[in-house]
């Protein structure tokens, strides 16, 4: 079991890496970014997010690893850049992220200190993180955006937005939750209504967790413009991302 002392250490020993997700652009099937995803890489074995992003999140350390995934990922970004490839890294930040203070000037610093151009930087925050506390989510976004990165609303579609404020909230996206894309085909009634709502902001929909072909034409099909998913690639370790998905 891990506990808050070995997840402290983790912190002073760096035992963290990300894993990268590649998103595609649905008809083309062309890399359109990489959703980057925590491990927590012990001596022994590597530790999967749910095991440990709860109790990072319980005990405040989320935002010191937090801090760590925002400035890798956005070095990673600038990395792939200056070998010829503009990839956009998506990075996840939680609620408790959300309410430290120094948010904005760590995303305006990681990308000074990295030169990653804002536009390559995308940040993906839970519908439900994001409408826990309205006014100041609109501030905070506002913020953001004016810093030129892009913002996506996590697992769309599981939490009770009120249409109204999303209209008033500076996103850039949609990610369609998986279970959703898992209903695809039998049920899709959550998944038209997401997409139509997406095109009627001037969103872009993502669709996360796609699993079978049958799912991918259909999103397809529907004008859904980037999909994420095992049926296309798991989350890997960076020279896999770059032998499969970077090579001219
Ligand atoms: O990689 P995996 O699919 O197991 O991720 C499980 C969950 O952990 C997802 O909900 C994902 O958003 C979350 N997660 C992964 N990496 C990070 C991270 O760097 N920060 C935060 N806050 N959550 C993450
Ligand atoms: O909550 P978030 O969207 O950040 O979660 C990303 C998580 O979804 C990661 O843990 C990743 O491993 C997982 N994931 C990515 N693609 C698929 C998929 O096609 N099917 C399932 N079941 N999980 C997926
Ligand atoms: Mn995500
Ligand atoms: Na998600």
């Amino acid at each position: 079991l891990h506990n808050e002392t070995a997840l402290r250490r983790a912190i002073d020993q760096e035992q963290f890496v990300l894993y990268y997700q590649p998103k595609l652009e649905t008809l083309t099937r062309k890399l359109s970014g990489v959703e980057a995803l925590l491990r927590w890489q012990k001596p022994d074995r590597l530790v999967m997010p749910g095991d440990f992003i709860p109790l990072a999140e319980e005990t405040g350390l989320i935002v010191p690893i937090g801090a760590w995934v925002l400035r890798t990922a956005c070095e990673q970004g600038a990395r792939w850049l200056a070998a010829g490839h503009a990839v956009p890294v998506s990075v996840n930040v939680s609620a408790r992220q959300l309410q430290e203070a120094g948010l904005v000037d760590l995303v305006a610093d990681c990308l000074a200190k990295s030169y990653l151009p804002p536009e390559l930087l995308n940040i993906e925050i839970t519908e439900t993180s994001m409408m826990r506390d309205l006014d100041h989510s609109e501030a905070l976004l506002a913020r953001l955006r004016d810093l030129g990165v892009g913002i996506s609303v996590d697992d769309f579609g599981t939490g009770y937005s009120s249409l109204a404020y999303l209209r008033r909230l500076p996103v850039t996206a949609l990610k369609l939750d998986r279970s959703f894309v898992n209903d695809i085909p039998a049920e899709t009634a959550i998944a038209t209504a997401v997409l139509d709502l997406s095109r009627s902001f001037g969103l872009k929909t993502v669709a996360e967790g796609v699993e079978t072909e049958e799912q991918w034409h259909w999103l397809a099909q529907q004008g859904c413009a980037e999909v994420q998913g095992f049926l296309f690639a798991r989350p890997m370790p960076v020279d896999l991302l770059e032998r499969d998905f970077l090579t001219a």
